[in-house]
C-alpha cells in the first residue's frame, strides 16, 4: 500500500531507543492501512502525491514508520507509528506539536483521530531541567517523614471576593489545618480583587497562620496572564516577599510560556502549581489528545504539582485511568497497557516526580477513595467540600486534615469521625464512598487486565471511553 506514492507501512520495523512512539486511534472513509499511511505521511515527510523533490536520503532518515495496526473493522483501529529522532528540532516542543499534533487532525479521510499516548525517548528528555518536584515540597512543608497526603483548598466563590474577604477565607483554611490555599483558575487580577492587594493580604494571613500553627503553609497565587511582562512582574514580587509557590493555568498558557515561567520560578526558588483548565477540550471527544500526553509534557516542562483528576469527584476519569495519570507524573518506569491506551515510558532521573493533585468535587467523604487511587503521595484539594461545611471553612478544613491524616494511617473515615465532630458533620452533609468500593473497582481492572486489553483491541476507543467515568457518590 502507498500514500502519495510512498509506503510507510513497515510491520517489521522495530523502534529504536531514539524513536518517538505514538499510539493513535483512528477511523475514516478508507481502510485503516490507508488512514495510517496518510497520518504517517502528513506528520513526517509526505504529501498527497509523489513529488520530484523527494530523495532517498530524506525518505530514509526522516519518515515515520507505521509498525503496528490493531484493526477493529469498519475502517478503524489503533495504530503505532515511530518517528525518528532526527525528524524533530529536539530543543523545541512547539515544533514537535506542529508535526505530530498538527495538520493530521484536519485530514478529510479521517472521521476520528485520537492520540492515546506518546513515548518520549530519553535523549529528547535530556533537554529539560525538569521539576523541583514532590520531595522538595514535602521537605518544605515538613511531611517528608510522615508522608501524609497534603490537603488544600481553592477559595470559593471562584471569583468575586475582595482581597480582604479572600485572605480571611485563606486564613481560616490554614488555621483549620490545610497546607495549601490556591486561587481558582479564573481569578487573576480583576477589578474587585486586584492581584497585588490579594497577594499582600493573603501573605500577611499566611504569616500569621504559620506563627499560630507552627506549620509551613503554601499559597499558590495565580499569575497566569497573556502578558509575559505582567507574569514576570508578579513572579518577582512573590519571590521578593518570601512566598514559595505560584500557580499557572498551564493548558491555556501554552507550552512556551509554561517553559519560560517555570524556569524563572525555579531560579527564584518558587514551586509551580499547575492547574490544567481547558485540557478536556483536547482530551475528550473523537478528535484529540489524551491528558496523559499533556501530563508528560508538563513533567518535562518542570511543573511541581499538577492536577490529574480524582476518579471519585466531579471531573471525568475512572479510578484506574486517574491512577495511571498519577503514575505518569510520579513514577520513573511505566508499563504498556492497551486497556488504558498507554505505552511503555521510562523517565530520566532529572525529571523528578511531580506531586499529583486530586481536585474537583472532592469533600472529606471521598478522601478514602482518593488515597486508594493515589496512595499517600497526593495533594487533596477541596473547594466546595471545605467551604460548604455546615459550620464554614475552618471546620471544613479540620475535617479534611483529620480524615487525610487518619486514612493515611490506615483508619477508616467513620472511625475517625467518631472523635471528630467537624468530620462527622461533613460526612452527614456530603456522604461517603468507602475505600473498599474503590479498591474493588481497581482490583477488578487489575485482575482482568489481559481480558480488558483484548476487549479494547477488539472494540476500539469507545470501550475505553465507556470506562472513563468516575465513581459517583451514592
Ligand atoms: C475545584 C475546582 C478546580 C478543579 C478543576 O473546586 O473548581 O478548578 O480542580 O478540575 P471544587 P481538575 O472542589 O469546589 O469542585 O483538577 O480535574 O483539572
Amino acid at each position: 500500500m502507498t500514500y502519495g506514492g510512498y509506503t510507510y507501512l513497515e510491520p517489521n520495523y522495530k523502534p529504536t531507543k531514539k524513536d518517538f512512539v505514538v499510539l493513535f486511534w483512528m477511523s475514516g472513509t478508507k481502510p485503516i492501512e490507508v488512514l495510517a499511511e496518510a497520518v504517517a505521511a502528513e506528520s513526517s515527510v509526505g504529501t498527497f502525491t509523489k513529488i520530484k523533490t523527494m530523495n532517498e536520503r530524506v525518505f530514509k532518515h526522516y519518515r515515520a514508520h507505521v509498525f503496528e495496526i490493531k484493526n477493529v473493522g469498519n475502517n478503524a483501529g489503533f495504530v503505532k507509528i515511530a518517528y525518528p529522532y532526527e525528524h524533530f528540532d529536539a530543543k523545541n516542543l512547539v515544533q514537535f506539536q506542529a508535526s505530530v499534533l498538527g495538520n493530521i487532525f484536519g485530514m478529510l479521510e479521517l472521521e476520528s483521530l485520537y492520540i492515546c499516548d506518546i513515548a518520549f525517548p530519553q535523549k529528547y528528555q535530556k533537554q529539560f531541567k525538569g521539576p523541583v518536584g514532590m520531595e522538595k515540597i514535602r521537605k518544605y512543608v515538613g511531611t517528608d517523614k510522615t508522608r501524609r497526603p497534603h490537603v488544600g483548598t481553592i477559595v470559593k466563590p471562584k471569583v468575586g471576593l475582595t482581597p480582604k474577604e479572600f485572605a480571611q477565607v485563606a486564613y481560616d483554611a490554614w488555621e483549620g489545618g490545610l497546607d495549601l490555599v490556591k486561587d481558582d483558575e479564573n481569578l487573576v487580577d480583576q477589578q474587585f480583587c486586584r492581584w497585588r492587594q490579594r497577594f499582600d493580604e493573603t501573605f500577611k494571613m499566611l504569616d500569621k497562620a504559620e506563627k499560630e500553627t507552627g506549620e509551613k503553609k503554601l499559597y499558590a497565587t495565580n499569575i497566569t496572564d497573556s502578558s509575559f511582562e505582567r507574569m514576570i512582574e508578579r513572579l518577582e514580587y512573590v519571590a521578593e516577599h518570601g512566598a514559595k509557590m505560584i500557580m499557572l493555568d498551564v493548558y491555556v498558557l501554552g507550552m512556551p510560556a509554561v517553559k519560560e515561567m517555570v524556569e524563572l520560578a525555579h531560579k527564584r526558588g518558587l514551586f509551580v502549581h499547575a492547574h490544567r483548565a481547558g485540557y478536556a477540550a483536547w482530551h475528550r471527544g473523537i478528535y484529540g489528545v489524551s491528558f496523559q500526553v499533556l501530563a508528560k509534557f508538563y513533567r518535562m516542562l518542570g511543573v511541581d504539582q499538577l492536577h490529574v483528576g480524582t476518579g471519585v469527584g466531579k471531573m471525568d476519569g475512572s479510578p484506574f485511568h486517574i491512577k495511571r495519570f498519577a503514575e505518569v507524573v510520579r513514577k520513573y518506569k511505566l508499563k504498556e497497557c492497551m486497556f488504558l491506551g498507554c505505552l511503555k515510558q521510562d523517565w530520566i532521573k532529572n525529571l523528578a516526580p511531580v506531586f499529583p493533585v486530586a481536585s474537583g468535587g472532592l469533600h472529606p467523604g471521598l478522601v478514602e477513595g482518593v488515597v486508594e487511587i493515589f496512595g499517600n503521595d497526593v495533594v487533596i484539594q477541596a473547594g466546595g467540600g471545605v467551604h460548604g461545611h455546615p459550620r464554614g471553612t475552618r471546620d471544613g478544613a479540620k475535617a479534611m486534615r483529620a480524615v487525610a491524616e487518619g486514612v493515611a494511617k490506615g483508619k477508616n473515615t467513620k472511625e475517625i469521625a467518631k472523635k471528630n465532630k467537624a468530620l462527622k458533620e461533613a460526612i452527614k452533609k456530603f456522604g461517603y464512598i468507602e475505600r473498599k468500593r474503590v479498591r474493588e473497582t481497581i482490583a477488578f481492572f487489575e485482575d482482568n487486565i489481559h481480558i480488558l486489553n483484548r476487549m479494547v483491541e477488539k472494540l476500539g476507543l469507545e470501550a475505553i471511553w465507556d470506562l472513563e467515568r468516575g465513581i459517583e457518590p451514592r
